[in-house]
């Protein structure tokens, strides 16, 4: 029986999943993105709304607000300082993503390297008989320094399973872990120099937009591979086209832009680069499960007090 008393608002587009599971326990009001705040304003004696707001809306709007459940692991599309003054909850969907996301980087770096799709489309466009084999790929996963920026969740399940691979293996965290093996460098410039391949899986944060900038790229080197599956922001995109074009860097895989979905037109036109559109944790089943997680988190707020999956700065209850 839906708990009428708590209705989700849901603004936007969102997993079918998340509005299928929710709707077995709240009443739930499907908005158009960026409504969500004017609706949630007006309703009495009902909190409750997932949302991405901006501080000034959200301290205005949204008196009965009490939750955001975020989708995704990445939660920089929620104004968390502004929900954290306002006692609001936020939650995001953490873990059951990495091995999805980490898969998605391996192949990405391989298909960097190796030029596969590339391939795949010399043999699809009839190319092989005529014009003989694609053209060996000018680089290789073989020998290869990997330089991991972020080794989190995600980060850990990269490392992981690059292992098999011969890699060797380094990475930039603020915070060294105590509990790996890796090389940590002090400072992202410092990885850059000593790795050949850097693969970028932070958070987007003041201290790591653009972070990945001219000094980095250059000091990654002429056979140098960024491969970045974490935030498109925290790449210098103009940058680094200039880098791919003029041989600073070897090659580069993006799975996330700054812009996106808007993809430069420069980028695409590159030989040297293998595109995804932002599709890393994009399989039926890890979308399942995090549209599982928004929908539990929810619930578990709504009946227990607590939260499954709050994000660190969100307030707790006593
Ligand atoms: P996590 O467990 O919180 O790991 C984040 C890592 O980044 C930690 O090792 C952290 O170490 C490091 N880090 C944070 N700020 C840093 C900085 N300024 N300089 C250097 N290292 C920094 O997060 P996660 O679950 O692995 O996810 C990471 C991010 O990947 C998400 O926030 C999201 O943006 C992105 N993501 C993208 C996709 C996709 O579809 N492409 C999918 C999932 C996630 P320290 O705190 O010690 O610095
Ligand atoms: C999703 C992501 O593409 O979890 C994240 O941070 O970037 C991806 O898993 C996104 O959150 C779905 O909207």
């Amino acid at each position: 029986m839906p708990n009428a008393r708590v209705t989700i608002l849901v603004p936007g587009r969102i997993n079918p999943r998340v509005v299928e599971r929710l709707s077995e326990h709240f009443e739930i009001r499907a908005v158009p993105h960026g409504k969500e705040l004017e609706i949630a304003g007006r309703r009495r004696g009902g909190p409750r709304l997932r949302s991405w707001c901006a501080a000034g809306e959200l301290d205005r709007g949204a008196a009965q607000l009490e939750m955001i459940a975020s989708f995704g692991v990445g939660y920089d599309g929620v104004d968390v300082a502004a929900a954290t003054r306002r006692g609001v909850i936020v939650s995001n969907t953490p873990d059951v993503l990495n091995d999805e996301v980490a898969d998605t980087a391996v192949a990405l770096l391989i298909n960097t390297v190796r030029q596969l799709p590339q391939a795949e489309t010399w043999l699809r466009q009839g190319r092989w008989p005529g014009e003989g084999p694609y053209p060996l790929s000018p680089l290789s996963l073989k020998g290869r320094h990997v330089g991991i920026h972020g080794l989190g969740r995600i980060g850990m399940e990269i490392a992981q399973r690059l292992e098999p691979f011969k890699v060797k293996i380094s990475y930039h965290t603020r915070r060294p872990r105590t509990d790996v093996g890796y090389g940590h460098y002090a400072s992202l410039l410092e990885l850059a120099e000593a790795v050949d391949t850097l693969i970028s899986i932070v958070p987007k944060t003041p201290e790591t937009v653009r972070s990945i900038n001219a000094d980095v790229l250059k000091a990654l080197g002429p056979n140098g591979v960024l491969i970045n599956v974490g935030r498109g922001t925290t790449v210098d995109e103009a940058v680094l086209i200039a880098a791919l074009k003029d041989g600073t860097i070897a090659a580069a895989g993006l799975d996330v832009f700054e812009n996106e979905p808007q993809v430069p037109q420069a980028l695409i036109d590159l030989p040297n680069v293998s595109l995804l559109p932002h599709v890393a944790s994009a399989s039926v089943p890890t979308r399942n499960a995090m549209a599982d997680l928004v929908a539990d988190n929810l619930i578990a707020w709504f009946k227990t007090g607590r939260a499954l999956t709050p994000v660190p700065e969100t307030p707790r209850k006593p």
